[in-house]
């Protein structure tokens, strides 16, 4: 049984990444992430300059999942983009080179350094991070990703990933596909965490994280379906040219199963990577393996995007 994957001419060896954000701010976490069963790795979404993020507390795990306000610490591009020249494509895993600038023109800063570096990977723009005090989510602004992505294809002549916010509604489906459509992109990522939700506790009364009055990103068992009706919705909707990382609630072989079979070319994993550290690989890659063992599949390709409708 394989659980070999690919985007393009990217090839993974296994279809499970980290997901941005979880365990890969600096260089040790993510050599840990490139010497486990993982397929490769992303990096922690990069700004121009280090950022110190949000006040703590920030992140608060729940029995369901976690909510986060970090507010982006990371330690720059620069130190991010050495990173991926120096591990990009070995041994079957790919590293992928995330970014999310606070404005249009750090994003096409941040584009141009990495257009002239030797880096040859996969670069996944972020244009949904919920939790920067008062800027709101790109992605949600069709137009404005028109005119980034207008801006970025002038002169980006390098593999390019999206990643997005989760969609509620069937029109916002629709009118983000025209959108990407129109660009030669790589990839979509779906989902970034649900935005700005808010986790109570009864017994102090109160919020559990600091920033923003406590909302905050939720990832977890509270977003798999959001998760996986956002991955069928795009691949029912994008070109076939444009693969999807399904990410969102993946904590099983069966949550990678139901993710593929929504479409996925390759997956991620944050919250539950987050509890579980990289052992969570072998262990889902196993589940997996049974999964499709007893359902006679041999590849991800026998089942990808193969939901069926009643
Ligand atoms: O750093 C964060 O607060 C953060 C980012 Br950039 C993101 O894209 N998604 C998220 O849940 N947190």
């Amino acid at each position: 049984i394989s659980l070999k994957a690919n985007i393009g001419k990217y090839e993974f060896n296994n279809v499970m990444l980290n997901a941005a954000g979880i365990r890969c701010a600096t260089t040790d976490e993510l050599t840990k992430v490139l010497n486990s069963e993982a397929g490769g790795c992303v990096t922690k979404s990069a700004t121009p300059e280090p950022r110190e993020g949000n006040e703590s507390p920030r992140m608060k795990a729940t029995p369901l999942g976690c909510i986060n306000s970090m507010g982006l610490p990371n330690h720059g591009l620069d130190y991010y983009l050495k990173f991926a020249e120096e591990n990009q494509g070995k041994d079957g895993k790919q590293v992928l080179l995330s970014i999310a600038g606070l404005t249009v023109d750090q994003n096409l800063e941040m584009l141009h350094k990495i257009q002239e570096s030797s880096f040859n990977g996969l670069v996944e723009l972020n244009l949904s991070c919920p939790n920067i005090k008062g800027e709101s989510q790109i992605a949600y602004d069709f137009e404005a990703v028109r005119d980034i992505l207008t801006k970025t294809f002038k002169f980006f002549t390098k593999d390019l990933g999206i990643k997005l916010p989760p969609y509620f509604d069937l029109h916002q489906f629709d009118q983000i596909a025209d959108v990407l459509n129109d660009f030669p992109i790589a990839y979509v990522n779906s989902i970034n965490s649900i935005g700005n939700g808010l986790i109570v506790n009864p017994e102090t009364e109160s919020v559990v994280i600091k920033p923003k009055g406590g909302f905050g990103g939720l990832g977890g068992d509270y977003v798999k379906p959001t998760a996986l009706a956002n991955v069928r919705a795009l691949r029912l909707r994008l070109k076939p040219e444009i693969a999807i990382i399904g990410t969102g609630g993946i904590k099983s072989g069966r949550d990678v199963f139901e993710h593929v079979l929504c479409g996925a070319n390759v997956v991620q994993i944050g919250t539950a990577f987050g509890f579980e550290d990289v052992k969570i690989f072998s262990r889902i890659s196993k589940e997996l393996s049974e999964i499709m063992a007893e359902k006679g599949y041999s590849s991800l390709d026998d089942f990808r995007g193969k939901l069926k409708t009643l």
